[in-house]
């Protein structure tokens, strides 16, 4: 049986619950407390295809800000962007179109192809703190050509869904030239 390697990065702003949508994936569990990430951490994930197993390792880019000058090492490479921001943080929402216009252009000029990637509005389960509507993170999904997710880290709501979008549009995209 054939095995396929890619790689996701995970990024946004600090404190938006990347780490937690990581752990939640592989370890099914959440906690409340904020450890920042400090530069990268990396793990691997492995999915069943009907054509063949697919191995996607995730980089979780730490957020902190004096990270910005060694983040662009874990770009590398990379098949899918997955772009987090809080729901609850109307500032870590306005961040998305910068890093996003950063991040494709060093990666797609190394890569020379299209990239893949998701837009996820994670902390879903508090939504009465809202200040980012899922319209308006639909309507700048459709405009960045991302897939839009609402996740929560702590329920586990679209967690699964969302690393194996990653997952497979890393192996169609892959496979689409
Ligand atoms: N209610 C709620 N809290 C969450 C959710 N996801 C993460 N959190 C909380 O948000 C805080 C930050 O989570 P992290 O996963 O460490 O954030 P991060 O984006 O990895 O942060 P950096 O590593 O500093 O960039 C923690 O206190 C988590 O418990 C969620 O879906 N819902
Ligand atoms: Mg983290």
């Amino acid at each position: 049986m054939s095995v396929e390697l890619y790689k996701a990065i995970i990024v946004g702003a600090p404190n938006v619950g990347k780490s937690s949508l990581v752990k939640r994936y592989q370890n099914d569990e959440f906690k409340e407390a904020h450890t920042a990430t400090i530069a990268a951490e990396l793990s691997a994930a492995t999915f069943e295809f009907p054509e063949g197993r697919v191995v996607l390792t995730i980089v979780d880019v730490g957020g902190q800000e004096s990270f910005a000058g060694i983040r662009h090492q874990f770009y590398q490479g990379a098949h899918h962007l997955i772009m987090v921001y809080d729901v609850t943080s109307r500032s870590t929402f306005d961040r998305i179109p910068n890093l996003y216009q950063a991040l494709t252009d060093k990666i797609c000029i190394q890569r020379e192809k299209f990239l893949g990637g998701s837009l996820v509005a994670n902390k879903s389960d508090m939504g009465d703190q809202a200040q980012v509507s899922a319209q308006d993170g639909q309507l700048l999904a459709d405009l960045l050509t991302l897939t839009f997710f609402e996740t929560s880290a702590k329920t586990g709501k679209n967690v699964s869904e969302l690393f194996h979008h990653a997952a497979a549009e890393s192996r169609r995209l892959q496979h689409s030239r």
